[in-house]
């Protein structure tokens, strides 16, 4: 299914209910006093930030984003109830544009929520008119309508991890293993050549074309990149087991990633994970490992073909993420 990432629908807030005109009758007194009264304000539409990429897919067709209306005042004073607000649910990252008014609203964290449209007021009921003066009013205020208006979404969309690493280290193919996407895969260097994306429970992982030494000075394609993930939680760095020399590759492209923006990715947490381990013997791999341990550099060992080891990766990944 494609990602829909953009969509404009129609959202209306809740008429206010209107106030009424009463009067109290008592034994003998036809019209003891006025008793009308106030009507219930209408609902808000507020929007609400979510881990589901893939919720303006399911509102396309949908035509009604309306809060209810405020019902009209009572007897005996008795005010009108409130018409319930509507919560439209999107995916965190959704800008939000009022079409009519310009103004923008931005969903950044789960579960934020912003009020987009106001409801209507409740109107007054003739009890409200009584003074001194005028003991037996007549008037009643109309509810106020709820605003409505033209909403356009717009999805930008933040990778949570990002995925680096050589050519041909296993990125496009991990990405597929951990979140179903379909990016292509091929058995040589520079297959990917415009970032992929994943996601899984809601969380975005961000696949980019590998990086190679000298990336910085303009060789390769993958450090204008390196962008997309400037703003990712943590880097997932692939390294090749099939690699005769898994660290030395691992630093040189530690070593150009630092030198991206002033330095900007320098500083974010990485996780070495260390692909194809079904291309090595065990000993092999606690060898290689051993390498990196001794700069005190953590590893995590994978293999798409193992499932039990994607599991394990991925619930690593989300332990950081959440
Ligand atoms: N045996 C084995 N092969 C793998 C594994 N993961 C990836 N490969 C192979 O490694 C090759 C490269 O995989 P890709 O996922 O395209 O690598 P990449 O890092 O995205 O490469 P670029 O897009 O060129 O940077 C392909 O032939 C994959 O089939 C693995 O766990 N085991
Ligand atoms: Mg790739």
């Amino acid at each position: 299914m494609a990602l829909v990432d953009e969509l404009t629908i129609f959202a209306k807030a809740g008429n206010g209910g209107d106030g009424v005109v009463r009067w109290l009758h008592l034994k003998g007194q036809e019209y003891a006093g006025p008793a009308g009264g106030n009507g219930g304000n209408g609902g808000d539409i507020y929007i609400r930030g979510v881990r589901d990429i893939n919720l303006l897919a399911r509102y396309r067709g949908e035509k009604k984003f309306e809060a209810e209306n405020g019902e009209e005042g009572g007897n005996r004073l008795k005010g009108g109830r409130s018409g319930d607000d509507h919560i439209i649910d999107l995916p965190v990252g959704s800008v939000v544009k009022n079409v009519a008014t310009g103004e923008e609203f931005e969903l950044i964290t789960d579960n934020e929520q912003k009020l987009v449209l106001k409801g209507g007021r409740g109107g007054a009921g003739n009890a409200v008119f009584k003074s001194s003066v005028n003991r037996s009013p007549t008037e009643s205020i109309p509810g106020g309508r709820g605003e409505s208006a033209e909403l356009r979404i717009e999805l930008r969309l933040i990778a949570d991890a990002g995925l680096v690493g050589l050519p041909n280290a296993g990125k496009s193919s991990l990405l597929n293993a951990l979140t179903g996407a379909s990016a292509k895969i091929g058995s040589y260097a520079f297959t990917t050549l415009d970032p992929n994306l994943g996601a899984v429970y809601g969380f975005v992982l961000a696949d980019i074309p590998g990086l190679i030494e000298g990336a910085s000075e303009g060789k390769g394609l993958g450090f204008k990149f390196l962008r997309h993930i400037a703003r990712t939680k943590i880097l997932l760095h692939c390294v090749s087991l099939e690699s005769e020399t898994p660290l030395a590759d691992y630093l040189s492209i530690h070593e150009e990633m630092n030198k991206f923006e002033q330095g900007v990715l320098a500083h974010k947490p990485e996780m070495v994970i260390l692909t194809k381990s079904d291309t090595r013997d065990a000993s092999a791999i606690a060898a290689i490992s051993a390498q990196f341990a001794a700069r005190g550099i953590e590893t995590v060992t994978v293999s798409i073909l193992d499932d039990a080891q994607v599991k394990a990766l991925w619930d690593r990944i989300l332990s950081v993420l959440r």
